[in-house]
């Protein structure tokens, strides 16, 4: 065969099988690269996928977004992780295959892992050095694995031959992916050590005070305690941020006399300010009856305590800009911030990753989207800005809409004479209005009774509790509405969350 001499067909022209087997390593290594980097420094802004995750949040139109947070909640930044997982695997599985492509062309086998250093030095630019060591180190050892003995192919001319050899190279970067696969798994999850661990022990007033919500919580399956067990999520980004305590400042900048900065020991070490608060967030962006609503108990210290330090005229100022580790900026007056809270624990636990550790922003009675999390400056503005939810078209900046939600809904027995005994029941809040009254209809909204409330808790911000159990028949139609602590119904008319929070009277139809 004279075209021996021609290096693509000395070194194999790929048949099927070895295409498909090129192919199989080179997802392999893929795999083993986003598996090798998450081993070393789990789902932080340093894995290799974080920069990808970025750009797929960033090119995610804003209408997507908005849709994904009303509708898939949190599923949908699963969603858009997962993506970028994959979108990483197949950069480095092409950049992979690339290499061997040039690296057969041109018959020098050290072009293969050329366009592998090019991917690795753009990430390490962007991201951390050992993060991507450890990708380099899974592809490649993902890619000798598949090669190992790889020539043997050549050689033969027998096509079964060329196939179980073709096999086993898949065979072999599948089980070095595999295995990279698994380390990742093992050291990957062990991220976020920054956050000390909850001890389990809170002080004295946090356990009274808990105690306390849990008492007051009204005995109703399917709806959540006065306290969360699970307090929603919502972030710009799939990848949190890690700020350490000791690495943490806040600085005040802007329209102040002086500009300050803080340490976590300065904030915490305010013992005379600190304080424990129930407070109740809600994003803008979940639906009626959504599920992005909870409350936690949260001891921090009063924003103007600190602020007093760097002396803000209060005259002349508009706005505040509060900035964070992960990029989020948002914009509100500064008569907002001046209830505002610099929280550092969450029931009892240092503030949670997910929540903004170390230090959060919670601001009274106002949408979610304000409560900045992981807060590294709060600059004073002399003018009106736009932050990040407001140039995507949103109006989140305000104090909450009022709303009653409708969650649990339970036959609590059968009642002589044919008829059924349902409770329904859910949580309402109103900010700092504070929630007054919540009635329910049972027939469409022709009548209404005064729904059970649970014990106001000792807070200028939290949620109650409602519930309402009474006898039905046939099928009906539940409706619920409340009314603020400054005596005003909520709104009956209908409007989607987009851009300003949604409004209208949750109803739903209730089976007996
Ligand atoms: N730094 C930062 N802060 C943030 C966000 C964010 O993405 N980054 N999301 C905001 C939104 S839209 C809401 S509703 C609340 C949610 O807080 P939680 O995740 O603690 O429930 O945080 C707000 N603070
Ligand atoms: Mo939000």
């Amino acid at each position: 065969m004279t075209d021996r001499r021609d290096p693509r067909v000395a070194l194999g022209r790929p048949d099927a099988g070895n295409r498909l087997a090129s192919t199989a390593a080179a997802v392999a290594a893929g795999v083993a690269a986003v598996a090798g980097s998450y081993a070393a420094v789990g789902r932080t802004p340093a894995f290799v996928a974080a920069p990808i995750s970025e750009v797929v949040v960033a090119s995610t139109p804003d209408a997507v977004v908005a849709w994904s947070i009303q509708t898939l909640g949190d599923l949908g930044s699963q969603l858009g992780f997962l993506l970028a997982l994959a979108l990483t695997v197949a950069l480095f599985a092409a950049t992979v295959a690339a290499g061997s492509l040039l690296a057969d062309r041109f018959a020098v086998p050290a072009l293969a892992v050329a366009p592998v250093a090019c991917v690795a030095v753009a990430l390490a630019l962007t991201g951390s050095a050992a993060s991507t060591l450890a990708a380099g180190a899974g592809a490649g050892l993902t890619v000798a694995l598949a090669s190992v003995g790889g020539g043997e192919r050549t050689d033969s001319d027998v096509s079964g031959a060329a196939t179980s050899s073709a096999r086993r190279r898949v065979l072999r970067a599948v089980a070095g992916a595999f295995a990279v696969g698994g380390v990742g798994a093992v050291l990957g999850s062990d991220e976020g050590g920054d956050v000390p661990d909850p001890d389990g022990e809170v002080s004295a007033d946090v356990g009274s005070l808990l105690d306390e919500a849990a008492e007051k919580s009204l005995d109703v399956d399917g709806i959540e305690p006065l306290v969360s067990e699970q307090f929603y999520q919502v972030d710009i980004n799939n990848v949190d941020p890690t700020p350490k305590r000791e690495d943490w400042t806040l600085s005040v900048t802007g329209a102040v006399e002086e500009e300050a900065e803080f340490d976590y020991d300065d904030v915490t070490a305010m013992t005379d300010s600190v304080e424990h608060r129930f407070v109740t967030l809600r994003c803008v962006g979940e639906g009626l009856n959504g599920k992005k609503m909870d409350t936690a108990l949260w001891t921090g210290v009063p924003v103007m305590d600190l602020l007093d330090e760097a002396g803000i005229d209060a005259g002349g100022n508009c706005c505040v800009m509060l900035r964070a580790a992960d990029d989020y900026f948002e914009e509100f007056p500064l008569s907002a911030l001046r209830d505002g809270f610099l929280a550092f624990e969450m029931n009892g636990d240092p503030l949670p990753r997910a929540h903004g550790h170390p230090v959060r922003a919670l601001i009274p009675g106002h949408w979610g989207e304000i409560n900045v999390k992981w807060l590294t400056e709060i600059e004073v503005l002399e003018e009106e800005a736009k932050g990040y939810w407001e140039k995507r078209g949103w109006h989140g900046t305000g104090p909450v809409n009022t709303v009653a939600k409708l969650h649990a809904v339970n036959r609590l027995g059968d009642s002589s004479g044919g008829t059924t005994e349902m409770q329904v029941g859910g949580h309402a809040y109103a900010g700092t209005r504070g929630i007054e009254r919540v009635e329910v209809s049972t027939d469409g909204g022709d009548s209404w009774t005064d729904a059970e409330l649970s014990d106001p808790l000792p807070a200028e911000d939290a949620w109650r509790q409602w519930q309402y159990t009474y006898e039905a028949t046939a099928p009906h139609e539940v409706v619920v509405r409340a009314t603020d602590g400054e005596g005003t119904l909520q709104p009956k008319e209908d409007a989607e969350p987009f851009p300003s929070g949604a409004t209208g009277w949750v109803s739903k139809r209730v089976e007996p």
